[in-house]
């Protein structure tokens, strides 16, 4: 028969929001009063975003697939995404700072993260903050980056500690040369989002190590610090050292409806002088083709002044959510990071195992967090609350937390 590709076999055995998902699945199984209002189980796990899309962006959607039922305006593949879309992604997020050939409309950040390793193939030294979102760190030992997490191997992957002793953000001497970084600000699950400065930092050491950043912007449309960069493109000399990807996810509530996108600049070369955005050209087209185009229509009227204002007001719904919950946990004298300029709030039980601490949230207030230890050694005693929730879910499980307290 054929043999596993053994990368899979250096993996975590389950991805962490699956797992999350059984043990709640298991914990109302064994709880039948979960059926009841007062019991019910009320997540501030998984990342999922609850609240309906906006209505210019919900019409752009509609008539987008309108489109499709008529002769005129009917379309089929579209490769890297409409070109109105590229170049509307550029004007809007980049001040028009890229040609359209360098924006590639994707099904989502996560696939493009995934499916950029193709890249860099096997054997390269990989770098992560650590904490991070766990695809960085998984999807690089799928593609070879040997063994990932401490006792499974630990060869070709880099742990940078972000804890609050260096403010969340690493120490760059520590970052390989030549490697792979994956940056993501705001950060998940951290919530911190880097300064100017820190970034010209992660820049320069970029550029001096020969390191490529990927950067994860995916909640840029929560910063509200005017001072706090939203692009790593806003600093000078990342066109040559940097990817980026984002997505509307997270502030037009795409995480169904599925669109991204990634910024390849012209600029970046690999150690031969190729151009790294003919490649990503040449394998994105061979193993992707292009984003649903209603997903694009919905995102073409989510760049329009209209919803752009409408998705400022979905991140402002969600970021209030998260001052709930920040208030909450800091009344219990829990330290706590994030939710400021970010949908996640990163609460700190130091001395205890993370699972521990979701397994108690759980039983006690029947809430659902994400263990910090999911996200890396170094996400050790704590947990991870999500923003993304209704509002009276979110004051429901800010008064069960009261019961921490106790
Ligand atoms: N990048 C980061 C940093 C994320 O946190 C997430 C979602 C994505 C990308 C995914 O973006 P898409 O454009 O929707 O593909 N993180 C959530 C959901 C969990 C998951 O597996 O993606 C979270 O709870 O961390």
């Amino acid at each position: 028969m054929i043999a596993r590709n053994p990368c899979i076999a250096n993996i975590k055995a389950g991805y962490l929001f699956p797992e999350i998902a059984r043990r709640r699945r298991e914990f109302a199984a064994s709880h039948p009063d979960t059926a009841s209002p007062e019991g019910r189980v009320i997540s501030l796990g998984v990342g999922n975003t609850t609240e309906p899309i906006l209505p210019h962006i919900c019409r752009g959607l509609a008539e987008g697939a309108g489109r499709l039922g008529t002769a005129e305006g009917y379309s089929g593949y579209t490769d890297e995404g409409f070109e109105e879309l590229r170049k509307k992604i550029s004007e809007v997020f980049y001040n028009g700072a890229f040609a359209a050939d360098e924006v590639f409309i994707s099904d989502g950040a996560k696939c493009d993260i995934g499916r950029l390793q193709l890249l860099f193939g096997a054997g390269i030294p990989v770098a992560v903050q650590d904490p991070s979102y766990p695809v960085y760190v998984d999807g690089s030992v799928l593609a070879g980056a040997a063994g990932g997490w401490e006792g499974t191997g630990y060869r070709g992957i880099s742990y940078l500690p972000c804890t609050a002793e260096n403010g969340y953000f690493p120490d760059l001497a520590a970052l390989p040369e030549n490697a792979l970084f994956y940056f993501c600000s705001p950060n998940n699950p951290t919530g911190a989002t880097a300064s100017r400065e820190q970034l010209g930092a992660l820049v320069k050491a970029a550029r001096e190590r020969g390191a490529l950043v990927i950067f994860d912007a995916a909640y840029s449309g929560y910063i509200r610090d005017p001072a706090l960069p939203k692009s790593i493109f806003e600093i000078d000399g990342a066109g040559d050292c940097a990817i980026e990807v984002n997505s509307f996810s997270k502030p037009a509530g795409f995480t169904g409806v599925r669109l991204g996108w990634t910024i390849v600049p012209k600029e970046l070369k690999y150690s031969g002088g190729e151009s790294v955005n003919a490649d990503w050209a040449r394998v994105s087209g061979t193993i992707f083709n292009g984003a649903s185009n209603i997903a694009q229509w919905g995102a073409i009227a989510a760049l329009d002044p209209e919803g752009v204002r409408e998705m400022g007001e979905l991140c402002d719904f969600y970021l209030e959510n998260a001052a709930l919950i920040r208030a909450a946990l800091q009344k219990l004298g829990i330290p706590c990071a994030g939710g400021d300029n970010s949908p996640y709030i990163w609460a700190g039980f130091p001395g205890r195992d993370s699972w521990d601490v979701f397994a108690e949230i759980l039983e006690n207030c029947r809430v659902i967090t994400t263990p910090g230890s999911g996200f890396g050694p170094a996400g050790q005693g704590f947990v991870r609350f999500s923003a993304f929730g209704h509002r009276p879910d979110v004051e429901e499980a800010c008064a069960r937390l009261a019961k921490l307290g106790g």
